[in-house]
């Protein structure tokens, strides 16, 4: 399992206080928690929200350079902005980077798999299309043809490609977990190359002991096929819940991780 540690992200108000002020220290010791805690990439968000256009770019460019500057880990850049992206790109310069994200709609992606293929990238692609989020499988499905038949024409193989299912809480529609599973299942049917990705903490918005909703929901999801997620690594029960659905489903080689992880405690 690929953790992507989402802790810096501008819609945690401490974490947007760090960037406004641009905080090298604290920025720093977020992504350096993270990478310590076995995150293989650390996801980067900037979007605050306010300010222009510029200055996003310029705070996206900030984090990455301190960030890289300290730590070799991969960064998963944070972003539905295809000119904050490249700028981004242009500051990792040639460092592994997974792109966060495109989106099944003809503009965002014949500016988005290209820049991926040239920055040799990886690239997480949302189920959805310019209508937003479908409801339903199979128009979460649609939006998963129109990507891969994108990446084909733009010459992005497909296992670069983490396909997001995406993650609506249970809290506002009750079928959400299992329209978000379901189409996780029929996604790695049809495009068996590619890789799956979900933002987890989503699914437990609005209900109490978000933690025990999250973690189970996180086996679920890997029974289903899903490769990373997005998740907070600094958290013991979400990561504790990575090593036992990795080696429920015969992801742990020897049960190597899960014995060094519990033989800790
Ligand atoms: N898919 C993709 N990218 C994404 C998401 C996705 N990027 C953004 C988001 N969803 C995932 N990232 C976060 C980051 C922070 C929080 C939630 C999702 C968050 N953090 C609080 C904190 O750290 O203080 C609270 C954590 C908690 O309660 O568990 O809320 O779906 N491709």
């Amino acid at each position: 399992m690929i953790v992507i540690g989402e802790k810096i992200n501008a819609s945690i108000p401490a974490v947007k206080a760090i960037i406004q002020k641009r905080d090298d220290k604290k920025l720093n010791e977020l992504a350096q928690k993270q990478a310590a805690a076995g995150s293989a990439y650390i996801d980067v968000n900037v979007g605050t929200g306010e300010g222009s256009r510029d200055d996003e770019i310029l705070a996206m460019q900030w984090a990455i350079e301190i960030i890289q500057n300290k730590i070799d880990t991969p960064l998963c850049i944070d972003s539905a902005d295809p000119i904050l992206l490249e700028a981004a790109l242009e500051v990792r310069n040639g460092r592994t980077s997974l792109i966060n994200s495109t989106k099944a709609e003809d503009d965002n992606l014949k500016e988005i798999v290209p820049l991926a293929v040239r920055h040799n990238a990886a690239l997480i692609a949302l189920a959805m299309d310019e209508h937003g989020i479908p409801k339903t499988i199979q128009d979460r499905l649609t939006a998963c043809e129109k990507i891969a038949e994108a990446c084909h024409r733009f010459g992005l193989s497909l296992d670069k490609v983490f396909l997001d299912p995406l993650v609506l809480p249970v809290s506002t529609d009750i079928q959400q977990g299992r329209v978000t599973l379901d189409t996780l299942t029929e996604i790695k049917k049809e495009f068996s190359t590619s890789k799956t990705v979900m933002g987890l903490s989503n699914i437990s918005y609005g209900l109490p002991e978000r933690a025990g909703l999250n973690a189970a929901f996180l086996h679920m999801a890997v029974s289903a096929g899903l490769d990373a997620a997005i998740m907070d690594p600094l958290d013991q029960q979400m990561m504790a819940a990575v090593r036992t659905a990795e080696v429920l489903v015969g992801k742990d080689r020897h049960c190597r991780r899960y014995t060094r992880a519990f033989r800790k405690r």
